[in-house]
């Protein structure tokens, strides 16, 4: 199936059109924001479900009832998702926490006025690309009938869904009230977990013992997350994600494109990268 069967266009980009309606948009658009509300920004394929573990247990210190009892979709709903306008959010209890994966040029009016708190995990795109086009392969909601050379060529040109990997990191690390955004990669959470889970509770102003720090970060390990049914994806039916192929928690490491890209499409993909991002003063940490 092609983009005009499963996506619609939303402010420019794709979206699958499984999970966003006209009503779940128009909800997004209208979301009142609060300021002790926590978001998880994230291109997709780039961190989301380890920090859908990490941040209720730092807010919880360390208590892991509610990634034992909630998905991670219902624990740290997306705002833009239709499966969302079913939750009740104005009833929740602070803090509050989203995970989106919009650009943040299309952030809801009120989150520039109220400015919650953000943590906006980036990913080597070229792992983020692997990732994806193995993920595109599971799923029967987003398009994967076609080559791995003309997905590269459609995720470069920022075809695919939610648009450009690079307008989408250009955009969140250009974000205004720079205080209140947390920027960490991937590649520093598998390189030492552990100081990654002391910075985010440092940045979320929830101080933790050095105890409490260690089992966070041993919960969130790969291979522990793996065994949560509430956040390896278990309980989407096999007909939306096909797990039975592979799955969603898939391989957990860094560097994984060496097994995908030919060097044509490595050379293809760095050209593109040092254009893009030539401007761009920010030291990534897969540089
Ligand atoms: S999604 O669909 O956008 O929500 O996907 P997202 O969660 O952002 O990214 C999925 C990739 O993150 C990996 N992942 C982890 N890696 C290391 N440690 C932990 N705990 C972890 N949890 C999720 C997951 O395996 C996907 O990467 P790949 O490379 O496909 O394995």
């Amino acid at each position: 199936m092609t983009e005009a069967d499963l996506y619609i266009q939303y402010k420019g980009i794709y979206l699958p059109s499984l999970v966003h309606t006209a009503y779940s948009l128009k909800q997004y658009e209208e979301f009142i924001f609060r300021p002790d509300d926590i978001i998880i920004a994230t291109y997709p394929k780039s961190g989301t479900t380890w920090m859908q573990e990490i941040v209720p247990l730092v807010v919880s210190g360390g208590d892991p009832e509610s990634v034992e009892s909630l998905p991670n979709w219902d624990r740290v709903p997306w705002l833009e998702i239709h499966q969302t306008s079913d939750l009740a959010l104005s009833k929740r209890p602070p803090p509050r926490m989203f995970a989106t994966h919009f650009h943040h040029n299309m952030m809801p009016p009120s989150f520039f006025e109220v400015k919650p708190k953000v943590i906006y995990v980036m990913r080597n795109p070229k792992d983020v690309f692997t990732s994806s086009f193995h993920f595109n392969g599971m799923t029967t909601f987003l398009v994967n009938e076609m080559s791995q050379s003309e997905y590269l060529k459609k995720f470069l040109e920022g075809k695919a869904a939610y648009g450009s990997w690079f307008d989408h990191v250009k955009g969140w690390l250009n974000a205004e009230d720079k205080e209140n955004v947390m920027y960490i990669a991937y590649e520093e959470m598998i390189t030492d977990l552990k100081d990654s889970v002391s910075r985010i509770s440092r940045f979320l102003e929830k101080p933790l013992d050095a105890d409490i720090v260690e089992k966070i970060a041993d919960r969130c390990l790969f291979k522990n997350m793996k065994q949560n049914n509430m956040s390896n994806y278990s309980a989407v039916p096999e007909e939306f994600m096909g797990q039975a192929k592979l799955d969603f928690l898939r391989k957990g490491i860094v560097g994984d494109w060496k097994n995908l890209l030919t060097d044509a499409e490595v050379e293809l993909f760095d050209a593109i990268y040092q254009n893009k991002m030539k401007d761009v003063k920010y030291e990534f940490a897969w540089d």
